[in-house]
């Protein structure tokens, strides 16, 4: 009997994952609006195509306050960094609430992990979420201190290329310029 609470313990507090592919959505705490169970662990896990970046807001964000969001938090990753751990209401000296704030992701995928402890001493509502791909300007970008196009460069939603100037062909690389003879 004492293992099989454990098990059901065990199997209660661990987190699920959710697969998400749309361009757009909405993600919430578990629950929400109500109030956020204990124990809980859900990850969503958002890829757009290459191409994309991912941003994401709160138009609602009221969890448990704990210091440094050691109880309770919702947790924004993405390119295997850390980008933001929330928790409370307001941002403080030490923790940080998203407010109006947007964040990206570092490339087309971004994770999001809500996560409780056993308790609350008061009743909190959890967050609700809404993420949109966002084409990533490829014209603006810098590699190695170099525009990713030799002469000009075109972009367009999920991509880009690069054109010459008359008396020049693109090399097959698509980015640099050679002399036409
Ligand atoms: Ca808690
Ligand atoms: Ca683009």
């Amino acid at each position: 009997m004492r293992l099989y609470l454990l098990v059901a313990a065990l199997c209660h507090g661990v987190g699920s994952n959710i697969q998400l592919q749309k361009m757009y959505g909405r993600i919430t705490s578990p629950d929400f609006p109500n109030v956020y169970p204990n124990s809980k662990e859900r990850t969503w896990n958002i890829s757009v195509p290459k191409g994309y970046t991912i941003r994401i807001y709160f138009t609602h964000f009221n969890m448990e306050l704990s210091y440094l969001c050691e109880y309770d938090y919702v947790k924004i990753s993405s390119g295997g960094k850390l980008v933001a751990t929330l928790c409370g209401h307001e941002s403080t000296d030490t923790e940080e609430a998203p407010g109006n704030r947007t964040y990206h992701s570092i490339d087309n995928t971004l994770a999001v992990t809500f996560r409780s402890d056993y308790s609350n001493e008061n009743p909190f509502t959890g967050f609700e979420a809404f993420y949109a791909a966002e084409d990533v300007d490829e014209c603006e970008l810098l590699i190695d201190d170099e525009p990713l196009c030799d002469h000009h460069c075109h972009n367009y939603l999920g991509g880009f290329y690069c054109s010459c100037r008359v008396g020049y062909v693109l090399h097959e690389n698509k980015r640099t310029c050679a002399v036409l003879r």
